[in-house]
């Protein structure tokens, strides 16, 4: 009887992962492996490294109990080899498998090395799509081929049109394809905030953070309190909270921010998701029976099912069809170095500071912060588009290569020449002030455009357009700001210039 070896990777903790379709109770085995590889490629967070491997071992768990063979390597064990190749090559000689069944990983990186391994071990290798995503590569090939430009909103509406999701007929729900010109409005304090569950950890779970405590004490970023959920049943909750709590408001206040609630109506699902402990045509499905029972307006649930449906699935395909050198586009040469503060969130902004310390306890900010404050300053600040990606890919929970590169890269750092976004995301203090209650507490003054006490988003934006002219002066969506940038007086050019000058040499 022929034996398989089936791997299931950290991000890959669904039931229904194509590596497990077809799986034989009597004679497979399934391989989870906890390895010091996957945990160091880049220094992740404290709370990711605990959660996936505490998601793990739920999962492996969960498998035994359904009566599965499972082969659990824990990190602490002595023959442990460090590495999933290394934990592959080990499962075969210490058993008799005529087979490897994976589901392909979400990294260039692990794609490379897991192509090598058939000629490696001698054995054959089945190498499977990943079918959690909605779109597959070959639908995301055919949709790209031949256009001039890759626009996610086009890309969108065939896939609600491919998915019936939020279609009456061969309409769009409500007459229109996307609602968000209604979805910008600033956030008040005193708002009712729905606040995501949080989940005591329990024996395993504490195991694991003792391990993390001790094996990765010199990553970034507060290892406890620990609260996210860890199983599917978790982040069950997690999400039913959100589609009764929410989601109502999740558009009307989808980029605002405030110092004191990290969360306001988000999801805060990203990392479960991303695991495999939720499905995304189920949580889209589920979005729109909202509003289809009347639960939740339209533009809420337009405007969330258009960042699983449409963004998720979008960038993902970039990630595929764009290859392992994506990643070291550059295309504004931005060559200066990660500040320091990304790491210890020392600094005098506030709008940074509440980002970066919210990175740093949460493992987690949405993705206006991202967007708008972190990267929009590592963009104006003309930092190095690698490091900043590898800083993303690090802090984050719900970070894997696949959905961070091309938000950071493409949208945030606009390295990939306007691929993805038709302009940078680059704006001065006021966007800040308008979406958020951060400058009122800040030693900079959003308002003053010149001196010590300017608010340094605000020379920066201006200096980002004199110093990237050549590349963003032709862009249709930029030159309004360049005529407003020639219609100042030389003094006024030369008053940015020295401001922006001044403060990046302190960087
Ligand atoms: P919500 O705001 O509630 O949105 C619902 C879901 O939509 C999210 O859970 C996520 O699955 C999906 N989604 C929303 N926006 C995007 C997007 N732009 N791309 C892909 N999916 C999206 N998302 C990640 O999952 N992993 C990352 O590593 C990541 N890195 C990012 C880096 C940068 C520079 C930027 C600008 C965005 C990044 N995002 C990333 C997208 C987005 O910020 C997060 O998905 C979101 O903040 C997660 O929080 P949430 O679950 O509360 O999302
Ligand atoms: C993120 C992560 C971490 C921290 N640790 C492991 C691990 O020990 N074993 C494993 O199989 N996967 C881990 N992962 C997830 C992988 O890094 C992920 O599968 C790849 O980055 C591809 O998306
Ligand atoms: Fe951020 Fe400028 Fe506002 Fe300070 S004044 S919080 S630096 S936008």
């Amino acid at each position: 009887m022929s034996q398989a070896l089936r791997l299931i990777l950290g991000d890959q903790l669904s039931p229904r992962i194509a590596a497990l379709r077809d799986v034989d109770r009597s004679s497979d085995t399934i391989l989870l492996a906890e390895v010091n590889a996957e945990a160091t490629y880049v220094r992740h967070h404290k709370k990711k490294i605990a959660f996936v491997f505490a998601a793990m071992r739920a999962f492996a768990a969960r498998l035994e109990t359904d009566g599965f063979r499972v082969r659990y390597v824990k990190l602490d064990d002595p023959q442990n080899s460090g590495s999933l190749r290394g934990e592959v090559e080990r499962a075969l000689r210490e058993g008799d498998f005529d087979e490897i069944v994976i589901t392909e990983p979400g990294e260039h990186r692990l794609a490379i090395d897991m192509a090598e391994w058939e000629a490696a071990f001698g054995v054959p290798l089945e190498i499977r799509e990943d079918s959690r995503f909605i779109c597959s590569h070959a639908a995301f090939r055919s949709w790209a081929q031949g256009r001039k430009q890759l626009r996610m909103e086009f890309f969108y509406r065939e896939m609600r049109q491919a998915t019936s999701l939020l279609m009456d007929e061969r309409e769009p729900a409500g007459g229109r394809w996307n609602f968000d010109a209604e979805n910008r409005k600033p956030a008040k304090p005193d708002l009712f905030m729905p606040r995501p569950p949080r989940f005591e950890p329990d024996n395993e779970t504490e195991a694991v953070l003792t391990l993390v405590a001790d094996r990765f004490s010199e990553h970034f970023g507060d290892l406890t309190p620990f609260w996210f959920g860890v199983t599917h049943d978790h982040a069950e909750i997690a999400l039913q909270h959100f589609l009764s709590a929410a989601l109502p408001r999740f558009g009307d206040y989808q980029d605002a921010m405030l110092t004191d609630e990290p969360f306001l109506y988000h999801s805060v699902i990203s990392m479960y998701l991303n695991v495999g402990l939720l499905d995304a045509r189920d949580i889209c499905r589920r979005a729109e029976e909202e509003y289809r029972q009347g639960r939740a307006p339209l533009n809420a649930v337009e405007g969330f099912i258009r960042q699983i449906l449409g963004w998720r699935e979008y960038v993902r395909g970039i990630y595929w069809l764009r290859g392992p050198h994506y990643v070291e586009s550059n295309a504004l040469q931005a060559k200066r170095a990660l500040p320091w503060f990304y790491w210890s969130a020392e600094t005098d902004m506030a709008c940074m500071k509440a980002a970066l310390q919210q990175t740093k306890s949460e493992a987690y900010t949405h993705h206006i912060q991202r967007l708008m404050v972190t990267g929009n300053f590592a963009l104006l600040a003309g930092i190095d588009p690698y490091q900043v990606h590898e800083w993303y890919l690090a802090v984050y929970a719900d970070a894997y290569e696949w959905v961070e590169a091309p938000n950071t890269i493409g949208m945030s750092q606009f390295a990939d020449d306007g691929l993805l976004a038709s302009k940078p995301y680059a704006a001065s203090g006021a966007y800040i002030n308008r979406m958020s209650d951060h400058c009122k507490g800040c030693i900079y003054d959003v308002k003053a455009k010149q001196g010590a006490r300017a608010c340094p988003f605000n020379y920066l934006y201006w200096d980002f357009l004199v110093r990237n002219r050549a590349k963003l002066s032709n862009n249709p969506r930029v030159a309004p700001m360049y005529r407003t940038l020639d219609g100042m007086s030389d003094e006024r050019r030369a008053e940015i210039s020295q401001d922006a000058t001044t403060f990046l040499e302190t960087l």
